[in-house]
């Protein structure tokens, strides 16, 4: 039987196991890559781990994403990170030289290749035809130590594209289609692999948006084929040289196909809060708009940019709009520059922002009170820009200048003419803002600032777990709930017991305070549990806190597997009608649950408060659950464990 793309690069990476839906493997890393807010913790454990040099073909390390310094902390986070790669062998991206995953597709994919990053958007280099996954720093650690990347093969849906799109139509409107269909939780356990004819129009950069959103399908990964479209973009990058072709054979087989028509869709948007609320630009024409954001890992490509510039050359954003424009990376930047397109943008009165996360992270750009918010990113979940009533919806670079120059949401099809892009002979290429590592390691010494605290431990997981429930929370709860982000925030995240205190700081103010004063406890939440994030900080400071247990409808991928690294043990209800049994405060016992979970036996909640008992149960293979009962994944590997 032929092989499908996914099929083919895990089997050139299988290290254990079969690639048979729903079994576990474990497949072998080649690039690793980090970014600021997630890299500092990656390597403390990757530094607990003893090992000299980093094991994989590339490792980078960048910083996008804690760029404000409105203390000395970030500064100091930086320093760490670039004094880390030096000695370990790690290419160092200095800020200011763009967004890890816009950076990493320009300079480093190539196609066939395996990636980890402790980033959830890292599957953007699949638009390269790479496997490119997302996860907590302490599985990329593992990786750079030369580990295996352990999961449970998912199911590989062929997402089949026909025709091509017209104008005005982008590849956002095709991820966001794509969301409106699946939904935020319907690709939880998938990977969805491109194909159909309608590939071969679109360009690498406009694959990157698809794959890079599709972090928000709750997938795996995403994955386009290796074509010409492929060898155009890396040539012109000046790296023709790691071209290879991949595609699916044609008896290839899948475990579902979505069909979608290029030529049949039609501009969207996201409504606030969710990337899944997607309807028809049409439908919300004429909302009024205080604030467009263009930029993001999602679309902030030269052609995005350059898109952007033409629409905006010789006319003036609205009076009431503020828009800000965040490059991707420093080589769009540059070449904008030089050729003249920022200078239409800053005429018509956009507002420059650096070349990072920015707003995307809440990291300034916090939209007014109540105020509508239309931006180009991946993520419009409650509060994340930093205003906690603020509208957000997502869109496209080409509707979100619309929507700039008219001050109301409005179709870019009413526009005028469509604009055409064309792409350069060569990008400008400038790889002076990365620094490799050194030839000498043994003369490197780490730059330490005060904020950098050593990670905490865990002790091994009890016979019996007690505590009551600190919170219940519904479905959906993402890590932006668990653990904020934005300006105040993540300055903090080297430091686990000061981050601590604002573990859902903006679901119920006295979590932490609850949660010290009970000596820990438990956690209820409903379906879908930690969609977003990669950040293990959503497990770590919950596992600081004393959480010992998670009991949900369901989990999302990244934050089940932080949660296991960390010791806290992830279960879901057998019956999810169980769900309403449980309330905030009541005292749960799970008694006998180390032997319970290593023979696979029945797990029961008493609930001493109810006086009742409930039935729930775990998807852990035999490996988590010995990682769970040694309290982690470090304390797992430091006994020796694989
Ligand atoms: C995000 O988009 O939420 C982030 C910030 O990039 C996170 C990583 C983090 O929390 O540091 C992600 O997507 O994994
Ligand atoms: Fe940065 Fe936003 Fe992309 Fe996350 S989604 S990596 S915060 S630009």
């Amino acid at each position: 039987m032929g092989k499908n793309v996914v099929q083919k690069i895990f089997s050139a990476h299988l290290v254990s196991g079969r690639i048979k839906t729903g079994e576990e493997i474990a497949i072998s890393i080649d690039q690793t890559l980090t970014q600021d807010a997630t890299g500092t913790m990656a390597y403390l454990q990757f530094e607990a781990m003893d090992i000299p040099r980093v094991k994989t073909k590339l490792s980078v390390s960048y910083v996008d994403h804690n760029m404000l310094q409105t203390g000395f902390e970030n500064f100091d986070d930086h320093l760490f990170l670039q004094s880390f790669a030096k000695k370990y062998g790690i290419y160092f991206s200095k800020p200011g030289n763009g967004i890890c995953h816009q950076v990493h597709l320009e300079r480093f994919g190539v196609p066939g290749e395996t990636l980890l990053g402790s980033d959830s958007h890292t599957p953007t280099s699949g638009g390269l035809g790479m496997i490119a996954i997302g996860a907590g720093g302490l599985d990329v650690a593992i990786a750079m130590a030369g580990g295996s990347f352990y999961i449970t093969m998912p199911k590989v849906v062929l997402v089949k594209l026909s025709g091509a799109l017209r104008p005005w139509v982008t590849a956002k409107d095709v991820i966001l289609e794509l969301l409106r269909i699946v939904t935020v939780k319907g690709g939880v356990g998938k990977i969805f692999e491109y194909g159909g004819d309608g590939v071969k129009t679109l360009a690498v950069t406009e694959r990157a948006t698809i794959t890079n959103m599709g972090a928000e399908l709750g997938a795996l990964t995403s994955v386009f084929p290796s074509d010409a479209q492929t060898r155009k973009y890396l040539k012109m990058q000046g790296r023709e040289g790691v071209w290879k072709p991949l595609k699916a054979d044609p008896s290839a087989q899948y475990d579902e196909v979505v069909e979608i028509d290029l030529s049949a869709l039609e501009p969207m948007i996201a409504r606030p809060h969710s990337p899944d609320n997607v309807c028809k630009v049409s439908e919300v024409k004429g909302t009024k708009v205080q604030q467009v954001c263009v930029g993001s890992c999602t679309n902030s490509s030269y052609y995005d940019l350059m898109a952007v510039a033409a629409m905006l050359k010789g006319k003036k954003v609205h009076t009431d709009v503020s828009l800000t424009i965040s490059p991707g990376s420093r080589q769009v930047l540059e070449m904008i520059t030089r050729n003249g397109a920022l200078v239409d943008m800053v005429a018509a009165g956009a507002r420059i922002v650096e070349v990072s996360c920015g707003p995307c992270i809440g990291m300034g750009q916090a939209p007014p009170s109540a105020g509508v918010s239309v931006r180009t990113f991946n993520r419009n979940f409650e509060g994340r820009s930093g205003t906690s009533n603020a509208q957000v919806f997502l869109a496209s670079p080409e509707t979100a200048v619309v929507a700039a120059l008219t001050g109301v949401i409005s179709d870019p099809r009413e526009f005028g003419e469509p604009v055409v892009v064309k792409q350069p002979k060569h990008f400008i290429i400038d790889d002076s803002m990365i620094i490799p590592p050194s030839e000498n390691p043994q003369n490197e010494s780490i730059v330490r600032g005060p904020n950098i605290k050593p990670l905490p431990k865990k002790e091994p997981m009890p016979d019996t777990l007690q505590g009551d429930v600190l919170l219940k929370t519904g479905d959906n709860i993402t890590t932006d709930h668990i653990m904020p982000a934005g300006a105040k925030v993540l300055p903090l995240r080297s430091n686990i017991p000061a981050i601590s205190e604002f573990v859902f700081e903006k679901v119920d103010k006295e979590f932490a305070k609850r949660a010290k004063e009970k000596g820990g406890g438990f956690l209820v939440g409903g379906a879908n549990y930690g969609q977003g994030s990669s950040r293990e900080h959503a497990a770590l400071a919950p596992m600081f806190l004393g959480v010992k247990a998670v009991i949900t409808k369901s989990f999302a991928r990244i934050h089940r597997a932080n949660l296991v690294n960390f010791g806290i043990l992830p279960l879901t209800f057998e019956n999810e009608n169980d769900y309403n049994a449980i309330e905030q405060g009541d005292r749960l016992e799970l008694p006998d649950i180390k032997n319970r979970l290593k023979s696979k036996g029945k797990i029961v909640v008493k609930n001493a408060t109810k006086n009742n008992e409930i039935k729930v149960t775990h998807s852990l293979t035999p490996r988590e659950v010995d990682i769970l009962c040694f309290g982690g994944l470090l304390n797992y590997q430091a006994q020796g464990g694989k």
